[in-house]
């Protein structure tokens, strides 16, 4: 890896390459000082002999030749009590993408080299800032598109998650500690080391893994989020339900049968919660090329969603191109039944159908809030529930994988000590592999190699 050290001060945009109000360019580093003296000027075109720590100072951004760049305000943070541990400098200056360039290229040419992707958030962890977690849960909460996603990410950087898998370490070192005296005296007759407390530690540990490795299933919502599927005959009003959920104008709406003849994929949150929205070609038997690739789709995404919404128009009632499609769904355990076009007045209701059912309309809005509650019920999700589980949430597949790996070595102790096979040489190595893979999940490991794998999904000036 490269510079491990952080011997080099950094710098980066910081702020999208966008217009906007403010850009920010920031350095990290031992001269991270050094230079904002040289590209800064006080409102009089003087330069700055000191800056005061963590007070912003209003003056100008010089290029080499001393030519004007832009008002700023910049501020100087000294180390080690800085996000990067090290001394750190913001300037914040108008936001258009020629100006916020225009100022690192200076930077960069008075001594500071480019960062790469995630190198600010690198250097935050090596200098022991936070931990592996909590640096995977800064680019979690960037990432973030729903509360949920967001309060799951703030809870990592908070360092929840962390402490609980700190807290599982720190009782299996101390096991390691007793099994490790039983391998270097083992003259003394084992005394030291009772395997009903070696078993009741480690069975404890067991259980706290799985606990956390359930939580998994739920964290999968977050990083793909609930797949719903709206499906239906044609005109019954499916790009009209996508809409309304969205509360935006999406799909094209008309009354024309067949409008929709590709699938249409949005994200929204329902109750806080991500929600992959699909909206599909109207299902019949079509002549049209087209639409039958449509149609052929449709049937594609029917097989992959969490939830199906069956669609039907209520004000005509049940056709007999409804009753097909409602024949090839019904055994679908994931089906809910909309009737629409309530305001229209309804030919068949809910009372028809033993299946989960609402009446809506997705014209005035009508039970659409009520839609969202029952997909929630038919998923077994309780938002509420599921924000307090986003605790200690596992939402990584890295936090998975090791945790797996951490739970078959505790088993494999928890078995040896079953079948009385209790070398103490055995279960050490066992334990000190479920250690490791703990360890890693924190980044308490040297794992340079991981290191760069993580950082580099970052974005530059992270
Ligand atoms: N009165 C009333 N009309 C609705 C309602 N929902 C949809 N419509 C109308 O029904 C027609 C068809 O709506 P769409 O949303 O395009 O139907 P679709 O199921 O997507 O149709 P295809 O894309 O052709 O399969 C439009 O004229 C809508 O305005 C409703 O709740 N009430
Ligand atoms: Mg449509």
């Amino acid at each position: 890896m490269k510079d491990y050290l952080c011997e080099d001060t950094i710098a980066a945009i910081s702020t999208p390459l966008a217009k906007g109000a403010i850009g920010i360019v920031r350095i990290s580093g031992e001269k991270a000082l050094e230079i904002l003296k040289k590209v800064f000027r006080t409102k009089s075109g003087k330069p700055k002999k000191s800056f005061e720590n963590r007070k912003m100072t209003y003056g100008i951004i010089v290029d080499e030749k001393g030519e004007e760049i832009d008002e700023v305000l910049a501020v100087y943070m000294k180390g080690p009590k800085t996000f990067t541990g090290e001394d750190v400098v913001e300037i914040h200056s108008h936001g258009g993408i020629y100006v916020v360039r225009k100022i690192l290229r200076t930077v960069l040419s008075c001594g500071a080299r480019l960062a790469e992707p995630g190198e600010f958030t690198k250097r935050a962890f090596i200098n022991g800032r936070i931990d592996l977690v909590q640096a995977e849960a800064i680019n979690e909460i960037i990432n973030a598109e729903s509360e949920l996603s967001l309060k799951v990410a703030v809870n990592h950087l908070k360092g929840t998650l962390s402490s609980k898998i700190e807290s599982i370490r720190d009782r299996l070192f101390h096991l390691k500690a007793l099994i490790e005296a039983a391998v270097d005296f083992p003259e003394e007759e084992i005394e030291i080391i009772e395997t009903g407390k070696v078993k009741e530690e480690v069975e404890k540990a067991v259980r706290e893994i799985e606990k956390l490795l359930e939580t998994y299933e739920d964290g999968r919502i977050i990083r793909e989020g609930i797949k719903i599927a709206i499906a239906g005959r044609p005109n019954v009003g499916k790009s009209s339900l996508l809409n309304a959920l969205l509360k935006e104008e999406r799909a094209i709406v008309t009354n024309i049968p067949g409008t929709t003849r590709d699938v249409i994929e949005e994200t929204v949150t329902l109750k806080g919660i991500p929600v992959r929205l699909i909206d599909t070609a109207g299902i019949r038997e079509a002549k049209d090329v087209v639409e039958k690739i449509g149609i052929a789709r449709t049937k594609e995404k029917l097989k992959e969603a969490d939830i199906i919404l069956f669609v039907i128009d209520g004000s005509v009632g049940f056709t007999k191109e409804d009753k097909k499609i409602y024949e090839n769904l019904r055994d679908n355990p994931n089906l809910i039944i909309v009737i629409n076009k309530e305001d229209q007045g309804l030919r068949i209701t809910c009372k028809d159908f033993k299946e989960l059912c609402i009446e809506i309309s997705a014209k005035t809005g009508k039970g659409i809030e009520k839609l969202s509650g029952l997909i929630m019920k038919k998923l077994l999700l309780e938002p509420e529930t599921l924000f307090k589980e986003s605790e200690t949430m596992i939402t990584s597949e890295r936090h998975k994988n090791l945790l797996e790996k951490a739970l078959k070595n505790l088993q494999n102790i928890k078995k040896s000590i079953e079948s009385e096979i209790e070398s103490p040489e055995f279960l050490a190595l066992d334990l000190d592999e479920a250690l490791d893979a703990l360890g890693e999940i924190v980044g308490k490991k040297s794992i340079e190699d991981m290191l760069d794998i993580i950082f580099s999904t970052f974005c530059i000036g992270k």
